[in-house]
């Protein structure tokens, strides 16, 4: 009987060390032709991609549903809705066009990367506890020019810890709302065009840099708490420009 538990403990341990190994698995699935993506409470990485209706999505040393090739999953027609829950995530987004996009990075020091993504609705962005950075077009291709349409509100929201938001050639044709709220964190916008852009810096001492930037209707820039800099860049065009708490 002691033997039988001893054993069963030894094929417990291997198992969990086989899982941090894989660094966890992910489930992908498309239901009424939207795109579902869960992580688990490891460090899941992994890069989803679109050729006409079908998503592929590979894991970098993370199985996804529980395989280690990529899982390819066709009639994609609708919303992009991704929660990576605990572990340090990386996730990539690659010429996708969808009609939502919703991300929840979770717990961890977390990475999201859009290049070259089309989202005709509302797009979410949360990168939640952990020092987290959400990067958009900023992969450096001579071929193709990269740039990410966000045809309604994209909404981001860093949450604690150290972030980081570099955001590149974006067009956004409602409001961009960007919050980085606690931590000591870090925002450049460069050769994006936007409508409305609100930026409320957080707690802390953050910096916010934008050049090449056009915000046609109303620009409100906000520092929060804490001594914030801002480097106004060359080749901006803000409409209705109001800056405070920054140095
Ligand atoms: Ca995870
Ligand atoms: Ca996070
Ligand atoms: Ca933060
Ligand atoms: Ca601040």
């Amino acid at each position: 009987m002691v033997r039988r538990r001893s054993s069963g403990r030894r094929c417990a341990f291997e198992f969990l060390e086989i899982r941090q190994m894989l660094a966890g698995d992910v489930t992908a699935q498309i239901r009424n032709g939207n795109l579902i993506i869960k992580g688990d409470s490891s460090d899941n990485v992994i890069a989803v991609t679109q050729s006409g209706t079908t998503i592929t999505v590979t894991g970098t040393g993370t199985t996804v549903n529980s395989a280690t090739t990529p899982a390819v999953l066709t009639g994609f027609t609708g919303s992009i809705k991704l929660k990576m829950k605990g572990g340090n995530d990386g996730v990539t987004l690659t010429g996708l066009t969808a009609t939502e996009l919703e991300a929840e990075l979770g717990k961890g020091n977390d990475t999201l990367d859009i290049e070259n993504c089309t989202v005709n609705g509302e797009t979410e962005l949360e990168g939640e506890k952990g020092d987290d950075t959400i990067k958009i077009d900023t992969n450096t291709d001579t071929e193709t020019s990269v740039s990410s349409r966000f045809n309604d509100e994209l909404d981001i929201d860093l949450g604690k810890g150290n972030d980081t938001l570099q955001m590149i050639n974006a067009t956004v044709t409602d409001e961009t709302d960007i919050d980085t709220r606690r931590g000591t964190d870090a925002v450049t916008i460069t050769g994006s065009t936007m409508t409305k852009l609100d930026t409320d810096l957080g707690k802390d001492d953050d910096t916010l840099s934008i050049s090449t930037t056009t915000v046609s209707v109303k620009t409100e820039l906000d520092g929060g708490k804490g001594t914030n800099t801002f480097t106004n860049g060359t080749g901006n065009s803000f409409t209705g420009l109001t800056q405070k708490n920054f140095a």
